[in-house]
Parts: C-alpha cells; structure tokens; sequence
C-alpha cells in the first residue's frame, strides 16, 4: 500500500466474495436502493455473480434484496431469513435494505449456507452520531483535527474544503456498514473560520452532504451561540432578543434551502471559553431552545452538550467538584427543553476518562431526550500509539443499570461519539483503533452486543475469515487491552495524572495546582477525592438509589471507583483484599508487562494476505511507543507514591524508578 492508497478497513474487497460470486435479485427504488444495487453490482463484477432488477428470468436468486414501498415507514430495521436456498432482506424503508446489505456481509458465507429462521433487526438508537472535531483552519494549538490522532482532516485542509472528497466518499461506506447515521463535520469549538459555514461557507457543508448522502448519513453542523454577532452583523445573541430569534430562524431556512435533509446543529455553550446564553443572564434551556425553535419548522433536532463546568477552579478550594457541575447546571432545567432538544451527556462526570462512574444526569432528567457521547479518538486512552480496545468499556456503561433501566435505554436522545479518523492511510493513526470506530457503530445499534464478538466480527472482516491464529493473536491482543491501559494510568478510578496541555503520558501531579479542577489530593497519608454527602462534595447525592449509598460508603464502592468518591489512607483495604498503595504497585507492574508481552504476540504474525508489510510496520512501531510509555508511567506512578507514602513494596521491586 502506497502512502495515497488508502487501507479498507473493515470492507476489504474479499468480504464481498460471498454476495459477488452468487446471484441477487434487488427489488425497490430510490437512491439508496441504487447505492445497494452499486454495491452488489460491483462485488459482482469482481467475482463473477449476477445483479438483477425487476422479476428474475434464469434461474433462482441466491440473495433477494427488497423493499416494499411504504410511504409511513420509518426507521432502519430489516428482517433477514434464508429458506429453501434463498436468502432474503425485507425492509420497509431504503435506509433499512442498506444496513440488511451489510448484515449479509458481515455474515459471509454463513450467510448462504443452512436455512435460518427469519430474525428482525432494528437500532436501539434512532441517531448513531459521530461528532468530528476537525477545524477548517488549522488552529494554532489544536491543528486541523482537535484531538486527532490520524493526521489531518478527511473533510479541510488548511482552511478550504478538500477538493477530493473521495475519502468522505469511502468513509460513508465504512460508517454506513457499521450502522452509523449523523456525522458532525467540525469541532464544537467554533473559531472564526468555522463560524462561516452556517452562512456564506454552507456550500462546502451541502457538498459534503451530498457525499455522504447516498449512504444514508445526515450532517450536522457545529454552531457558535454567538454566530449571529460572529457572522450576523447582530450586536447581540441574547436568546430572547426578537432580532436574534429572526437571524437564527432565515439562518436555520438557509441551510434547509442547501440541504434539504440537514441533520441539525451542535452546540458547546459555556464550556471551555466557548459563548453561551449565560452571557446574557439566560438559562441553557432559553439557549437551546432558541435554536431548537429556529430547526423545529424542518425537522432539525438541537445536540446541546451538557459539558460546562468552570474552568477557572482555584485548587484550594475544596467545594467546587467539576463532577457535580453538569447535574447542578442541568437538572433544574429538565422539562423546558423543546422537543427537538438533545441534551448530549458526556457518559461520565469529569472527561472521558479510562474509567469514571456514569454521568448522574442521564438517569436525571426523565422529561429530556438525553444522548450519550463517548470518545472513540483516544485522547485519555493512548491517543492510537497504544492498543486500547474501548468497546469492553462502552458495553459496560451502556449496560449499566443507572435507574432501574440501563443506560442505553436511558439515552432515547441517540448515541454520539468523537471520531478518530483523519486523512492517514490506516484511517486510525494505530491500524487496530479501527476496532474502536467499528464497534462504536455496532454497539449504537446494538448496545447488547458482545464486545468480545464484535471484536472478532472485525478481525474477519477487516483481515479476512480464514486465518484463526491470527484471529487469536489479535482477540487476546486486544480484548483485554482497555484494562491493561487503566492498569498502568492512574490508579483506582482517580483519573488525569495526565501530562497537561497534550493529555498523552503521565504527569502525576500535572493538574494538581491547576484551574480545570481534576485533583487527586495525594499526602503523605492518602489519596483520592471525597466526593461523599458526609464529608465531602457531596457529589454521590446526584445518584438515584442504590448508587447514591453504593458509593457513599468506603466500603461498598467498588474498587475501580474508590479514589473517585473517597480520599483513603494508603493502608485502606480494598474489597480485593489488597492496600491500595500495594495495588498501585502491583497494578503498574502487570499493566506494563502486560504491554510489552504484546510486542512478541505481534511479533509472531506474519506479513501476508491482508496483513501487508505497511500495516505489520505500523503496528510494530506503536507498540514500541506504547511500551516505553507505558513503562514510563509504571515508574512515574510508583516512584510518586512510593516517595509519598514511604511505603515499601510488599514483594520487594523497585518502586523508586532505579
Ligand atoms: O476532553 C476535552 C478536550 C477538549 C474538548 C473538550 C470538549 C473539543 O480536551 O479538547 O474540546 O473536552 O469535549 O468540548
């Protein structure tokens, strides 16, 4: 593969081997039903197979692909069944022929082999949203993509929209066959250039669009609160001022006159420096639904994040917890919101972090549609140099039971995740982080999904079904991979310890003294911040019942969320049995032998097939970096609590970094 060449993901030629060597018959119109007709068409080209439209002449179709027209039908299910030598997709709408396409070539041969019952299928989310944080112009401190770890942006290159938009092109295949969606195409931080493409700059947005339509994606469009002053000529954006209800509403009309089916807006108001509605002395819900009002009359839904929080925190004071903020700011509000307001939860307290508990608001607000946003660019996880496969993670969170209900059930408003691809030729920086866009989409769909299968879903997909050493390698390479992560960062559900500014590497006391409120108040004696209604932030008041006890009490918290909710002296036995300085210990010791036992696991694959010398290369050199940073964090985080605490290890190794 040549650096322009582009790797195919999870969609390699061969995965279309058993559909294009066979004979389809696709019944329906529209031009989705003509993407699915493309598809088979050109699998068939390459293998030999037959395509045909209308009623079959020669001979039984192995595969029937059809959609009854029906008008009042909505959503994206399909039924799939095979009888009497005849596999069959059947869906009400087009968008729903198209996700039973790809089911039928996620399954491969086994998709034509014995008979099988028929089986409905339909997303448990109605929204399954990427949000891209790529910027037009590349930002002095962020680049073109914040918090991109794969090289530039698919869609802007320095301050334009690319001309070539045949990555978008082969991007909307990819998500289209993992079931997302929504793509947002630039960051929630709007700068100036930026601010422009709700006004004169919509055409590169409705050209991107058009890209992405034919896979059944809709845009969305990251908006500044304060567009009407930015690019408006309005000198105000007060929510209530009858001049700024107008500009939204002509600017809401303009978009929908260039993309008839716009997706909506997304909005970070009052968060990190960005402008808000407390600006004006307005609440979030006179914000958000003075843009909700403005989409209402074409269908366009609000994303309204709940991430604000003050970022000016002064460290000596101790009541201020950044992980009460989003419940403090949003729960009075819950029943004000239009309904086409999505209030977008980030799924924990604080930051995406490796392990946090579950945001209390998604469980506080029954009159709000609330959305759930993950991070699939893994800013906290090892920013794609590390193998961190985060669907284990995410299938816990969306299985949690938050109130009675899990959290995927919870999140009716959709599930929304940060992207991590950019324009590098493995998409992901790291080759294996595909892993992680991949199962984001299937789990949107469907949160009950096994992330270990899903996990081998891709590995045959993306390198091909007939290799089960290979198929090994990778599932016991990256399966448990998310916990060797956490296992060598910071301890016990703490959290940061992050090297400030980049986030990537340790630096234990990196925030320590710092504005962003993200504190581990390490001593002498102990660790971890008392986030308890008894002493503390009172921060575990914000959890339904039996939360709001489980975590009160030191000793019922889990283990992994310990120094989250409490400050405990290095002594203080865990339920495990161990001290918790003894597991730091042993926790950082395992974690980073546990990476480096993946470079000879690596070692061991051969190039071939669709494991090319690219692809290996690139492997190899990320692990090289994820072992010496995981090594460095190893004797970072051991030195630091060693020389805190004085205490020795229990099995006698070198905690002091010698
Ligand atoms: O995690 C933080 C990131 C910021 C990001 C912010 C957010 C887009 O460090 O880069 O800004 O979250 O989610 O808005």
């Amino acid at each position: 593969m040549s650096e322009t060449e582009v790797h195919h993901a999870w969609l390699p030629p061969v995965a279309w081997q058993p559909i294009g060597s066979r004979r389809t018959l696709v019944v329906g119109t529209g031009p989705l039903v003509d993407t699915v007709r493309n598809e088979v068409a050109q699998a068939c080209a390459r293998y030999g197979g037959e395509v045909r439209t209308g009623q079959p002449g020669g001979g039984a179709p192995d595969l029937v692909l059809r959609t009854d027209p029906d008008p009042a039908a909505d959503g994206d299910g399909y039924e799939l069944v095979r009888a009497a030598g005849t596999t069959t997709v059947r869906s009400a709408t087009p968008a729903g022929l198209l996700y039973g396409l790809f089911h039928v070539v996620r399954l491969g041969a086994a998709a034509f082999g014995a008979d099988f019952p028929a089986r409905t299928e339909s997303p448990a989310a109605r929204r399954r949203m990427l949000d891209h944080w790529d910027n037009v112009a590349v930002h002095p401190v962020m680049g073109q993509v914040e918090r991109g770890y794969a090289g530039g942006s698919l869609f802007w290159r320095d301050g334009a929209l690319r001309e070539d938009l045949s990555r978008v092109h082969a991007y909307a295949r990819l998500l289209a066959a993992c079931g997302i969606n929504a793509v947002t195409v630039n960051n929630v931080n709007v700068h100036a250039a930026e601010a422009r493409l709700l006004t004169d700059r919509l055409a590169d947005v409705a050209a991107i669009a058009t890209v992405l339509r034919p896979y059944g994606i809709r845009v969305h469009l990251s908006v500044s609160f304060a567009a009407p002053m930015l690019v408006g000529g309005l000198p105000t954006a007060d929510p209530v001022d009858e001049g700024v209800r107008r500009w939204w509403r002509e600017a809401a009309g303009r978009v929908y006159a260039a993309i008839a089916d716009f997706g909506g807006f997304v909005v970070k108001a009052d968060s990190e420096g960005q402008p808000g509605p407390f600006g004006y002395g307005r609440s979030h819900a006179d914000g958000a639904n003075l843009l909700a009002a403005a989409l209402e009359p074409f269908g366009g839904v609000v994303h309204w994040r709940a991430f604000v929080y003050n970022h000016h925190q002064d460290w000596r004071d101790r009541a201020t917890d950044r992980a009460r903020a989003a419940y403090d700011h949003f729960v009075p509000l819950d029943g004000r919101f239009h309904a086409n307001v999505v209030l977008q939860v980030k799924y924990g307290p604080i930051d995406f972090q490796p392990r946090e508990p579950l945001s209390p608001v998604i469980a506080a607000m029954p009159a709000t549609s609330v959305a759930v946003e993950l991070q699939v660019t893994q800013e906290y996880t090892g920013q794609q140099r590390h193998v961190c496969y985060l669907a284990p993670q995410w299938s816990e969170l969306l299985r949690f039971p938050l109130a009675g209900r899990s959290v995927a059930e919870l999140a009716g408003g959709g599930l929304v995740a940060v992207s991590n691809v950019g324009d590098d030729p493995f998409w992901t920086g790291h080759p294996l982080a595909q892993a992680n866009l991949y199962a984001f989409g299937r789990l949107a769909w469907d949160p009950g999904a096994d992330p270990g299968e899903l996990l081998d879903e891709w590995i045959s997909l993306t390198f091909g079904p007939d290799d089960p050493a290979l198929r090994r390698t990778l599932h016991l390479m990256m399966d448990g991979s998310w916990r060797t992560y956490e296992r060598y960062t910071a301890p016990l559900g703490v959290g940061f310890m992050v090297h400030p500014g980049d986030h990537y590497g340790p630096a234990v006391d990196g925030y320590e003294y710092s504005r962003w409120g993200t504190y581990h108040f390490a001593d002498r004696d102990g660790v971890g911040v008392d986030r308890t209604r008894a002493s503390g932030t009172g921060f575990t008041g914000q959890y339904p019942a039996p939360w709001s006890d489980v975590y009160e009490s030191v000793w019922s918290c889990p283990d992994e969320l310990l120094l989250f909710f409490h400050h405990v002296p290095y002594g203080h036995l865990l339920r495990s049995g161990s001290t918790v300085i003894q597991h730091i210990y042993d926790t950082h010791f395992a974690g980073a032998e546990q990476a480096a036992e993946l470079v000879a696991w690596w070692r061991a694959v051969p190039v071939g097939g669709l494991v090319t010398a690219e692809l290996h290369a690139r492997v190899t050199e990320r692990l090289g970096e994820q072992v010496r940073c995981a090594r460095e964090w190893r004797d970072q985080i051991n030195a630091y609590f060693w020389r805190k605490s004085g205490v020795p290890d229990a099995h006698g190794r070198p905690v002091d970094g010698s």
